[in-house]
């Protein structure tokens, strides 16, 4: 199965995405593509792959050994669709910086990078983060792609304490200190972004990013996660709830990892429906902030592609059961078993949603 999110409605062929990918416009679309229908595809999608990101066992077969891919060995719990593909006008060769790997066009660049950590180092994590984002901000300042939209971040033990402090925050702290180190702000325009525990591995982070800027979107219901007090570690996390990035060919809203807290606190411990239906309202806040702030525009969540991250894969049923109620039947949903960054929060759920310009290439 793939899904190319058109926004309007998801495409299953190939002829909208080429239309519009051989415009003279910046486009930018993702593709939710499941292992086989990857392998099956040739060459006209490829070509546009920026890059992927990919989840579950198996490494996925059938991209060009060249495409950018950062490989999370989550479980997956449900949903075929495994493989997150991003499609751009027509990319460059990979090239690579550092520890960092990415592809590129006029507008836009997609890179990962993985990093062990130094397993002498009781603040491995921590020195990692900051190696990785300092390594990011200096290879985007050198080629002049200034605007971050997007971060992926995978990492192992995401929940245990090292040097009496719990991992996340040493990402946190290392994450920070990165921002600052390269005169980023860390506070008003940030980029989305989300942040997973698996059982081991590297340091994984993805990014997407651009030329022109993104615009940071709150969610009202909850304090901006930049500004949480230091009750969630010495240093807060570096991310805003949505990034709402704007093209000629439509607008791109980047959901980032979004769990049940309102106002800085958990909600619904112990509670999986409690946590679903805050973080989908949280969701339902932020879509309707974005909306509010584009005007004209509206993204709906029965149109979104969703990533949910379960913490007990027993869950999983009760969480997908809710999803549906929101998005009326069937949801664009892949279901990771995965470590959230609060020992408390059992889900986390993130979203990427399009708003289409050029309808007219719709059902041509
Ligand atoms: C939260 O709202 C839940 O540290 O980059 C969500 C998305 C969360 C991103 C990050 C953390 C991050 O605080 C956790």
């Amino acid at each position: 199965m793939i899904r190319y999110n058109f926004g309007i409605r998801f495409e299953t062929s190939l002829t909208a995405y080429k239309k519009l990918s051989d415009s003279s416009y910046t486009v930018l679309r993702n593709a939710n593509i499941s292992l086989p229908a990857l392998h099956h595809q040739r060459e006209p999608l490829l070509q546009h792959a920026l890059g992927a990101i990919s989840f579950g066992a198996a490494v996925p077969k059938g991209l060009s050994a060249d495409t950018p891919l950062l490989h999370v060995s989550m479980p997956i719990l449900s949903g075929d669709m495994a493989c997150e593909l991003w499609l751009g006008n027509a990319a460059t060769a990979t090239e690579q910086h550092g520890n960092i790997r990415y592809r590129r066009n006029e507008d836009l660049l997609l890179g990962i990078i993985e990093l062990h950590e130094d397993a002498t180092a009781t603040t491995s994590l921590q020195q990692a983060t900051e190696s990785a984002y300092r390594q990011i901000f200096a290879l985007l300042d050198k080629l002049g792609f200034p605007s971050v939209y997007r971060f992926w971040n995978y990492m192992a033990d995401i929940n245990a304490v090292s040097n009496g402090l719990e991992r996340y925050r040493q990402f946190n702290l290392g994450r920070q200190d990165a921002f600052l180190a390269c005169g980023r702000d860390v506070a008003g325009e940030l980029p989305s972004a989300c942040a997973l525990g698996l059982a081991e591995g590297p340091l994984q982070v993805a990014f997407l990013a651009g030329r022109i800027p993104a615009q940071a979107i709150e969610n009202p219901r909850q304090v901006n996660a930049y500004a949480y007090p230091e009750d969630y570690g010495p240093r807060s996390p570096t991310f805003s709830r949505a990034s709402l990035l704007q093209l000629p060919a439509g607008e791109v809203l980047f959901i980032s990892g979004t769990a049940s807290i309102v106002g800085h606190r958990t909600l619904h411990p112990h509670d999986v429906s409690g946590q679903t239906r805050e973080t989908l309202a949280n969701i339902e806040a932020v879509i309707l902030e974005a909306n509010r702030v584009t005007d004209h525009r509206r993204f709906d969540p029965a149109q979104l592609f969703y990533r949910v991250y379960v913490r007990h894969a027993a869950d999983m049923p009760v969480i997908r059961d809710e999803l549906c109620r929101l998005t009326g039947k069937h949801a664009n949903a892949v279901f990771l078993h995965a470590d959230i960054c609060r020992e408390d929060l059992l889900l986390e759920i993130e979203a990427t949603a399009f708003s289409c310009a050029l309808t007219s290439m719709d059902g041509q």
